[in-house]
């Protein structure tokens, strides 16, 4: 079965054809995949506040609040909140009962993510293939029902605390797994707010520790199948400004992308490794989100008060990024207004913009990206990226 023509996933009204010019799929034959991943179910973050956080998604992010679970449906230790964008969904949870572990795991991270959950078509095949290929088994295949139908799910460890759940909701027509009940937004959206501000999650990064990445790299290739893209930043690249190595892998069809980091010894104290200090450990660095309109996202997202990495003027100015990039949908002038960053190559275009980490740790930030054919990572703006980075890790005193 090709991927082609039908819907991956839980896409709601975001249509095949716009996923893949949002996230940039490829086709792909999915038929002899070792361990089938559809699309990323969820992204589940641990909040100190999960309460207030819920809140600031649906604000400054303009999600909306789809399904509660906590004390008040019967689950004691935590309360979860489900917040959906187009075929995106985030779960914010939090430790109510003292000795919850999730408490635990907020002392030592602080908020962070604790689960790339991830939608496929077969649990038991995957953790049939994980387990072969000496992968850590969190949860063996088991089935949560309710009065909505049965979702198969299981959980395999990755770096650091991380996990990936995998779910099978093909039998299940809930709001999103039992034990959750449906809830909606009570607050209002700002007069003439666009509908959503972005649609898909398009990839979910990791840091890891020194040395660690090609170990992530290949457990990724043997455990999920999954398959190298060509970005990369290779040592050339690392010693001179940008302090990181990174390489990126993917389901078959693009549909899930995880690009992978490690620090790399340089001038300078790596983003990487003020990360894995204040996170203490590997873990999620930044989500990708995808916007067919990243004007009009950052537009919406700043007037809530989410700040954004800033771009020189000599970015915009520079003649050979002007060369290089030639004609985008708007002019370099409203790019510059808004530091969005410009990257093209041999398939197209991409326009990106990076928010500060948005918790009061330097960890998990954000990054919104308007895909025009590329299927690259904005490799062209690595150096005024990383750039923009250490002026903030300077201001924070850890450069
Ligand atoms: O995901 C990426 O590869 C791009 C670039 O610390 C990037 O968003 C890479 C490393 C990093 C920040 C951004
Ligand atoms: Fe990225």
């Amino acid at each position: 079965m090709t991927q082609t023509a039908e819907p991956q996933g839980a896409l709601d009204d975001v249509s095949y054809d716009q996923l893949r010019q949002l996230v940039g799929l490829v086709d792909h034959d999915a038929s002899t995949d070792p361990f089938p991943v559809k699309a990323m179910d969820a992204v589940v973050f641990v909040a100190g506040n999960a309460t207030q956080t819920a809140w600031y998604y649906q604000i400054a992010f303009g999600m909306q609040l789809v399904a509660y679970s906590g004390p008040e449906t019967g689950v004691y230790d935590r309360k979860s909140y489900v917040l959906k964008s187009g075929s995106a969904r985030f779960v914010i949870t939090g430790g109510v009962k003292p000795d919850s572990p999730l408490l635990d795991h907020h002392r030592k991270h602080g908020d962070g993510v604790v689960d790339l959950a991830l939608e496929t078509t077969d649990v038991d095949k995957c953790i049939e293939h994980a387990r072969a290929q000496g992968a850590t088994i969190l949860e063996e295949p088991h089935d949560v029902s309710d009065e909505h139908g049965t979702v198969r799910m299981a959980a395999i460890a990755t770096y650091g605390e991380t996990r990936h759940s995998l779910v099978d909701r093909s039998r299940y027509t809930g709001v999103y797994l039992p034990g959750y009940e449906p809830r909606e937004s009570t607050i209002q959206r700002p007069e003439g707010a666009p509908k959503r501000l972005f649609q898909a999650i398009d990839h979910c990064v990791g840091n890891v520790e020194l040395g660690k990445m090609d170990y992530w790299v290949d457990w990724y290739h043997r455990v999920m199948g999954f398959v190298n893209m060509a970005e990369f930043v290779g040592d050339d690249i690392a010693t001179e400004y940008s302090a990181l190595m990174s390489k990126v892998v993917s389901n078959g069809n693009h549909r899930v992308k995880f690009p992978l980091n490690e620090p790399a010894v340089a001038k300078k104290k790596s983003q990487i490794d003020e990360y894995l200090e204040f996170y203490d450990g590997a873990g999620c660095q930044h989500i990708a989100l995808a916007t067919n309109d990243i004007i009009a996202t950052v537009k919406a997202m700043r007037a809530a008060g989410v700040e954004f990495l800033d771009t020189p003027d000599s970015y915009y100015d520079d003649p050979e990024l002007r060369a290089r990039i030639g004609k985008v949908r708007v002019p370099i002038e409203v790019l510059k207004e808004h530091s969005i960053l410009v990257d093209r190559d041999e398939d197209g275009y991409l326009l990106q913009i990076f928010t500060k980490p948005i918790g009061d740790r330097p960890t998990v930030f954000y990054e919104l990206i308007e895909r025009h054919g590329s299927l690259g990572f904005g490799k062209g703006n690595f150096k005024a990226l990383f750039e923009a980075i250490e002026r903030e890790q300077e201001r924070r005193g850890n450069l």
